[in-house]
């Protein structure tokens, strides 16, 4: 019986370090990140690893930096120009945007021109009006160029697009209306509770358990 629960412990302990070696990795959060008056939690990781065109005309590399590139992560001096309705863009996200209280999703628009901003899930297309767009009160200049724009941005609400509380995507499309001017797109989630801690916590519990087992004896 004893070598038995001394068994179960050893097991658990290697259970417990696979774990934080495995799951805790996947969760290294950087420093927030702020723009404007906004922050991301999620640091680097609320914004797209990875962006595709799915649509439509290649838009031409403005300050040398392609919109798929200028669309992925965080930087706001790089993005997408000139997108028109015929184009669609996709963006892949590192850590899913889970449906928490509030808003979920942050776009931008470079105030150039004054244009709304489409965004699709599962092809359901929904529209961001220019109106909808505040002022962020950050100035940037496009990398490379004298081209100066106040940054506007706007949010949404996962819940008002029929998702679910805890509900979570990892990637959806935006589309151009004329001369679209998207900058950067991030997740305004919450950070997680990392693994770690939860299997730290739950692995404190089951250590207690099984030390008040043997002292028992
Ligand atoms: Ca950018
Ligand atoms: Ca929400
Ligand atoms: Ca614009």
């Amino acid at each position: 019986m004893k070598k038995l629960a001394q068994k179960k412990l050893v097991m658990s302990c290697i259970f417990f370090i696979l774990n934080i070696i495995f799951l805790g990795s996947s969760y290294s959060i950087g420093a927030p990140i702020i723009i404007g008056e906004t922050s991301f939690p999620l640091g680097i990781n609320a914004f797209p690893n990875f962006v595709a065109q799915r649509l439509g005309p290649t838009p031409p590399p403005f300050g040398g930096i392609s919109a798929t590139d200028g669309l992925t992560g965080a930087d706001i001096d790089t993005g997408a120009f000139n997108i028109g309705r015929s184009q669609v863009f996709e963006l892949l996200f590192p850590i899913p945007i889970v449906n928490q209280p509030g808003d979920d999703i942050y776009f931008t628009d470079a105030r150039f021109s004054f244009d709304a901003l489409n965004f699709s899930f599962d092809n359901r297309w929904f529209r961001i009006a220019p109106q909808d767009f505040f002022d962020t009160g950050v100035d940037s200049v496009i990398r490379g160029t004298t081209k100066a724009f106040d940054l506007f941005a706007a949010t949404i609400d996962l819940s008002d697009f029929g998702f679910a509380p805890g509900e979570s995507i990892t990637s959806f499309k935006i589309r151009g209306v004329n001369e679209s001017d998207p900058i950067v797109i991030g997740n305004l989630n919450a950070v997680p509770i990392p693994h770690t801690i939860l299997l730290l916590a739950t692995g404190l519990i089951g250590l207690g358990a099984l030390k008040r087992k043997f002292w028992r004896r």
